[in-house]
């Protein structure tokens, strides 16, 4: 059967400021990208996406573009970008690049002429609007705190910035605009990358006359998505992109897309729609967050989890394809999340691999999951440097009066910091990320946590991803065969098939510390069974539809019908 190479597959999403750093500046950069390449490649995964390496001013860490044909100084040069496209392509190895084109810096030159003048050519590029009674022209909230609109004192009008206000909103409407991000992509494209990664590509058609958004707060403001998120020109926008750009090349895409359902994903992905690839759907990370948000904490449950992901399995099965993650640079460190840093960690980072990588989709690791790094606890906001975090703690703490040790421990469990930390090296100073002093702190726990150590322990998390991936090589049947759930109601375990005619993969996994019993639900017979992969020893004597499971413990089976 002839496939799409990225439905098969594996990603590895790489920080590159937290990857390695070749110069000792205590940023990471693209020789110290180059210099991994070998980790990589052992590792076995296929594509690496990198998030943004274009000259920025970094409010935002790169996802505030000044010049998209430009590699951040702090990263190298185009001579180190094309060096390291060449090696990977040599190894075999797919570059998927970070594609931020909902918004510009505003130190990029469009916006610097565009806020210049009302008569500028570039004003129309941007969404500027008079105020409103001396107030904001609507009600929209920024992502990272405070009104999603900032005054322009020079013209004296609002532009519109859903995240920081150094990332204003470009205004898609415009075709010139269309013209300008079509033309930068086939920049890229044609120095020979391998696809991209649409930074919140669901955002950028507004609906005319940006209306105001319901349910607003206290103070008169509301997050005002059902305005911008999955907006009214968004499908002719990507397939005009698709016509005129992506149709032309051989790559993969995955749109980023907060707020769509799978009936959304769908429209965005369908295998006939002409538009994405693949989209990262937000359900999944939604369950442990109360009505106030993201920082709102509350305890996640698995049967929530399984229902989320099973419905997504479900729906687009043979109709459009999946993402599959647990955890991104936006997102706390999986196993401190859905598994146990502590005393389980190996056992459980190990069960969320399983339990992620072998559903349907195309997987994504992010840094240092695969060798099991945490969250941290950082003990001051000083330590911090994420630009959402600065923004709540100043909202929240400074002007709000909020306890600080309350949104300080919101920030250890939910911050993004959490998956910024370098990456763990070996247990040398500062993990062997750099020589130098690094731009953020680490995770004091690198003595343990590291890739050193993971690559020379058998029973690593690194070992057992090696595994992981070596064995959706080794089964094509895994791309396609239908996925069900069953045992839905568990609360500590998440099991599932995938069968494929008279194949059928059997994953069984431990969510917790607990000791449940597993039993299979009596169903078809199938001859051969056999263990394919566990976290755990298993005697060959053991039962398969009835055991127990012992803490974070996870069981692959694959049985066939001979016929
Ligand atoms: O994130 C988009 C997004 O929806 C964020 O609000 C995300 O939910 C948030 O970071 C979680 O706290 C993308 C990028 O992945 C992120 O790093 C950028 O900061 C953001 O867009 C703006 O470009
Ligand atoms: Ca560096």
């Amino acid at each position: 059967m002839a496939q799409d190479w990225w439905k098969s597959a594996v990603v590895y999403q790489i920080y590159p400021r937290s990857f390695m750093d070749s110069n000792g500046d205590g940023i990471g950069d693209l020789q110290g990208i180059l210099g991994k390449l070998d980790y990589l490649q052992d590792l076995g995964v296929d594509v690496l996406w990198l998030s943004p390496i274009y000259d920025s001013p970094n409010d935002d860490n790169g996802y505030d573009i000044r010049d998209y044909k430009k590699i951040m100084s702090e990263f190298g040069t185009m001579e180190d970008f094309e060096q390291l496209l060449l090696q990977m392509h040599r190894r075999g190895l797919k570059l998927v690049m970070d594609l931020v084109v909902n918004h510009t810096s505003d130190e990029h030159p469009w916006f610097v002429e565009s806020r210049s003048s009302i008569d500028s050519p570039y004003r129309n590029y941007y969404l500027w609007r008079k105020g409103k009674q001396g107030r904001e022209p609507n009600n929209w909230l920024s992502y990272f705190s405070g009104p999603a609109w900032e005054y322009d004192s020079t013209t004296q009008e609002y532009y519109l910035h859903l995240f920081s206000r150094k990332q204003p909103d470009l205004n898609w409407d415009n075709p010139t605009v269309r013209q300008q991000v079509y033309d930068l992509m086939k920049f890229w494209l044609d120095k020979g990358i391998d696809g991209f990664r649409m930074d919140v590509i669901n955002h950028i058609s507004k609906v005319p006359g940006l209306p105001d958004g319901s349910h607003p707060n206290e103070r008169g403001y509301a997050w005002g998505g059902e305005f911008f998120a999955n907006g009214p020109r968004v499908h002719e926008y990507l397939q005009e992109m698709n016509h005129q750009v992506l149709s032309r090349y051989d790559v993969m895409t995955v749109g980023e897309t907060g707020g769509v359902s799978p009936s959304d994903a769908r429209l965005y992905a369908g295998f006939n729609r002409q538009e994405l690839n693949m989209v990262f759907q937000f359900e999944h990370m939604n369950i442990d967050a109360g009505p106030g948000g993201k920082w709102d904490l509350k305890p996640w449950k698995l049967t929530d989890l399984k229902q989320v992901l099973s419905r997504w399995q479900q729906e687009l099965h043979g109709t459009a394809w999946n993402s599959l993650y647990f955890g991104n640079h936006d997102q706390p460190r999986s196993v401190s999340r859905f598994g146990d840093d502590g005393l389980y960690r190996v056992e459980s980072a190990k069960m969320l691999a399983t339990c992620l990588m072998l559903q349907q989709g195309t997987p994504y690791i992010y840094q240092g999951e695969e060798i099991g790094m945490t969250n941290v606890d950082f003990p001051s906001i000083k330590d911090y440097r994420d630009v959402e975090i600065m923004n709540l703690w100043q909202e929240q703490v400074e002007q709000g009066g909020a306890d600080p040790a309350k949104v300080l421990h919101a920030i250890h469990v939910k911050g993004r910091d959490n998956a910024r930390t370098p990456m763990q090296w070996s247990a040398d100073a500062h993990a062997a990320f750099t020589v130098g002093e690094p731009w953020i702190k680490l995770n004091p726990n690198y003595p343990q946590v590291n890739v050193a150590q993971a690559v020379a322990d058998e029973n690593s998390v690194y070992h057992y991803y090696k595994r992981l991936i070596r064995l959706r090589k080794q089964h094509p049947v895994l791309v396609d065969a239908r996925y069900d759930l069953i045992l839905p109601n568990h609360q500590e375990i998440y099991a599932y098939t995938r069968t494929m005619e008279t194949e059928q993969w059997l994953v069984v996994c431990n969510f917790f510390a607990g000791q449940p019993e597993f039993v299979l639900p009596s169903g078809d017979f199938y001859q051969t069974t056999e263990l394919v992969l566990s976290n755990y020893p298993v005697l060959d004597s053991a039962e398969v539809d009835r055991f127990n499971l012992r803490p974070y413990e996870c069981r692959v089976y694959r049985r066939v019908q001979h016929v």
